[in-house]
């Protein structure tokens, strides 16, 4: 496919759009199948019988003892922090979806940020300490672009002031971390099944953990309150997973190692491409860690002749939908940014100003990334002209 530059007058370089985040939906027969046998069966929310399965195969995939089907991460964050009984200032990272920081607000509790590694782009263990004080209650990882977090630094820190460690797994399904699943780390851990991560489950969430009392808390705060016996024993909420997400969840979830193996491809094609153009890399993740490849992230530097913002109006021009996930920081938006900041955040900061997001998954195939590279050396190699047909009024 001829790469060409609409921003300079040629035709689009993609026929078909490309968005980041597009959902994956592997076997949309066997998908209908389970929707089908739900509607016959007439049970349809409430722990049904495609939720638990679900739940099972979540546990054996992570190796982890329970798996907490949720309706959404955000809930399952907050019911993780509601059975862990916390309750003060938690230290999260700003560099993240402001989900996990609204999470934490919303019950009550006081997020005080703190940098991330430049390397990782995961909570940076070296400047946690600076971040604790009296009252601190839990500290929020977030294992980013499903790259696992340096979880042992972090426990320790962690242990040393007697404080509990959650994990925003939301990007991380099937992650591991030196050959160990995800999903036993901390005293629990969230996944999403958000139709736009790499297991879509339409909405949808786990909570992870290997303390039988925190899974049977978590059960009973997502049903209401109530216990195994129907009796409501506590406060709970409803935060569900109904039987047509479990479906969805489920028929992805088999086809698993396909899509990884699709996406490997697509980012060996991203690598080849990009290779060698000024200024722009594409974050690796070791793939043992991160088999999904479902975040294909790059860093656009100083150096590079266009910077990040010109370079995503360019793809846009082209028919694809990048995203500069996270911009600007949980830090700088309300109602967080109306706080005085307490530590500096000279990493998050760049980064915000520096990462994209590119297309992944099954809407596209190794050529449609070989040709986004293209496109993307071409407008670094025409950079005066790129920036002046972006700067002229539109017609
Ligand atoms: N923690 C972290 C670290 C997270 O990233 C998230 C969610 C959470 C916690 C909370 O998890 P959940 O409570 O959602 O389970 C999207 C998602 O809505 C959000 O789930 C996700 N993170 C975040 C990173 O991305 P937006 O505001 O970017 O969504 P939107 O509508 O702009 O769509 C993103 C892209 O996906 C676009 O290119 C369009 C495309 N898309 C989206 C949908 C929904 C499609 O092509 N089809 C679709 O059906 O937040």
């Amino acid at each position: 496919m001829a790469a060409s530059l609409a921003v300079l007058g040629g035709p689009p370089a993609f026929a078909t759009p490309l968005r980041t985040g597009c959902p994956n939906i592997l076997d949309p027969t066997a998908t209908a199948a389970l929707v089908s046998d739900a509607m016959a069966r007439r049970w349809l929310t409430n722990e049904g019988p495609l939720v638990q399965r679900l739940e099972e195969r979540f546990a054996a995939l992570h190796g982890v003892r329970h798996a907490v089907a949720v309706a959404n991460a955000t809930l399952g964050l907050q019911l993780a922090a509601a059975a862990m009984g916390i309750a003060g200032e938690v230290v999260v990272p700003s560099f993240t979806f402001i989900g996990t920081v609204h999470a934490m607000s919303w019950i009550g509790l006081r997020p005080v940020f703190c940098d991330v590694s430049a390397d990782t782009h995961t909570l940076d263990a070296a400047r946690l300490e600076a971040a604790l004080t009296p009252d601190t209650a839990a500290i929020i990882g977030v294992h980013l672009w499903g790259r696992p977090c340096d979880i042992d630094p972090i426990q320790r820190v962690a242990d040393a002031r007697g404080v509990p460690v959650l994990f925003d797994a939301a990007h991380a399904t099937g992650s591991t971390r030196g050959g160990t699943p995800l999903g036993r780390f901390g005293r629990a851990e969230v996944f999403s099944l958000h139709a736009t991560k790499s297991i879509n489950g339409l909405e949808g969430g786990l909570v992870t953990t290997t303390d039988d009392d925190l899974a049977e808390r978590l059960r009973r705060l997502r049903n209401f309150g109530f216990n195994a016996g129907g009796r409501v024993v506590s406060r709970g909420i409803n935060a569900k997973m109904n039987e047509f997400s479990a479906a969805m969840a489920l028929s992805n979830l088999a086809g698993f190692d396909r899509l990884c193996a699709h996406n490997r491809a697509i980012h060996d094609a991203y690598r080849h491409g990009l290779a060698g153009l000024p200024g722009v890399r594409l974050c690796e993740h070791p793939a043992a860690d991160v088999p999904s490849g479902h975040y294909a992230v790059i860093e656009v530097d100083d150096t590079a002749p266009l910077g990040r913002d010109a370079l995503c109006r360019v793809l846009v021009a082209e028919r694809v939908n990048p995203r500069r996930y996270f911009r600007p920081g949980c830090h700088r938006s309300p109602p967080y940014a109306f706080e005085p900041l307490r530590h500096p955040l000279p990493v998050t900061e760049r980064l915000t100003q520096a990462l994209m997001h590119l297309p992944t998954g099954l809407q596209m195939n190794p050529d449609d990334a070989t040709a986004m590279a293209a496109v993307l050396g071409r407008a670094l190699a025409e950079a005066p002209r790129v920036r002046a047909a972006l700067a002229a009024p539109a017609p």
